[in-house]
């Protein structure tokens, strides 16, 4: 259900139900949540890429294993088990985590893709917040990530008609970073995460928490924490390269620590 390649540091996640859209059965949670956590303890990875086998990114939640006229479904206890934990692995992740979003993303499936670091999306790729159509909520962070990148009025509006986005709208919305040609999306996310593979990953994992605080933190607690941060990022091995190599006016050789 999850293909996973590691190459020049590297990992690749494909979500593989080609046939259901990438919706989510447990099988393709539990094995998505293996595959980060692994990423996250595996030093040899410096970035992870996340996409989708086939014509979609991921469709969300697979509705025949959670139908409610077999057996009443306890949808708190599939959050708990089955979402929540991968969505705070995502966001915890010390490492840049790339979404290539290659087709339609709906429901989960979208709010995966906004709990990626940097999300790139083809231009037919398009985002649906199909929640409101079973009268569920926004899940997998969505109501958080919506509303942090939109503001209140797009994110209400999308999750209570569950209208489409296009990616050229959702990128000039701040909601993904970029939408690019269809033909291109693989190899610039390739090439972005090869760049971030090379990179000083302890520089990369400090920014990443850093931005995360300043959405709860005052001016004063996020400089403390830039002091902090700084401090550790200053020890590193690659900050003393990344300076030799500005001054030697050469490449730096970066080495993730
Ligand atoms: C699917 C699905 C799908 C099963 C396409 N399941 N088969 C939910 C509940 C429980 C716990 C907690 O969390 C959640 C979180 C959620 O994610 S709720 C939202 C669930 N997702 C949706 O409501 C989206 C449902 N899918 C769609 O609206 C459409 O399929 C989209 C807009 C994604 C794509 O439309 P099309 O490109 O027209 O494709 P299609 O509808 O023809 O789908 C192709 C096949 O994939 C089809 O099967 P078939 O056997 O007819 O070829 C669909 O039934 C199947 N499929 N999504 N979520």
């Amino acid at each position: 259900t999850v293909l996973v390649v590691l190459t020049g540091g590297v990992m690749r996640i494909t979500l593989n139900r080609p046939d259901k859209l990438n919706a989510f059965n447990d099988e393709m949670h539990m094995a998505l949540r293996s595959a980060f956590a692994k990423a996250q303890d595996d030093p040899a990875v410096r970035c992870v890429l996340l996409t989708g086998a086939g014509r979609a990114f991921c469709a969300g939640q697979d509705l025949g294993d959670r139908d409610p006229r077999k057996s009443t479904p306890d949808l708190s206890h599939t959050l708990e088990t089955f979402y929540n934990p991968t969505v705070r692995l995502i966001r915890s992740m010390e490492k840049p985590v790339i979404c290539a979003v290659n087709g339609v993303a709906a429901g989960a499936g979208a709010n995966f893709a906004f709990a990626c670091d940097i999300v790139l999306a083809a231009k037919s790729a398009r985002f649906i917040q199909a929640f409101c159509k079973l009268g569920l909520v926004p899940d997998a962070g969505g109501s958080w990530h919506l509303t942090r990148l939109l503001g209140e009025a797009r994110a209400k509006a999308l999750a209570l008609t569950g209208e489409p986005v296009g990616a050229e709208q959702a990128a000039n919305w701040g909601l993904i970073w970029k939408a690019l040609d269809d033909e291109t999306l693989m190899d610039e996310a390739e090439k972005l995460a090869a760049h971030f593979a090379s990179g000083p990953t302890k520089g990369y994992g400090l920014t990443k928490k850093a931005i995360h605080a300043a959405a709860t933190n005052s001016l004063d607690a996020q400089l403390d924490l830039e002091r902090d941060y700084q401090g550790t990022a200053g020890a590193t091995h690659d900050y003393a390269e990344g300076v030799a190599a500005f001054l030697d006016k050469r490449k730096p050789e970066f080495q993730g620590r």
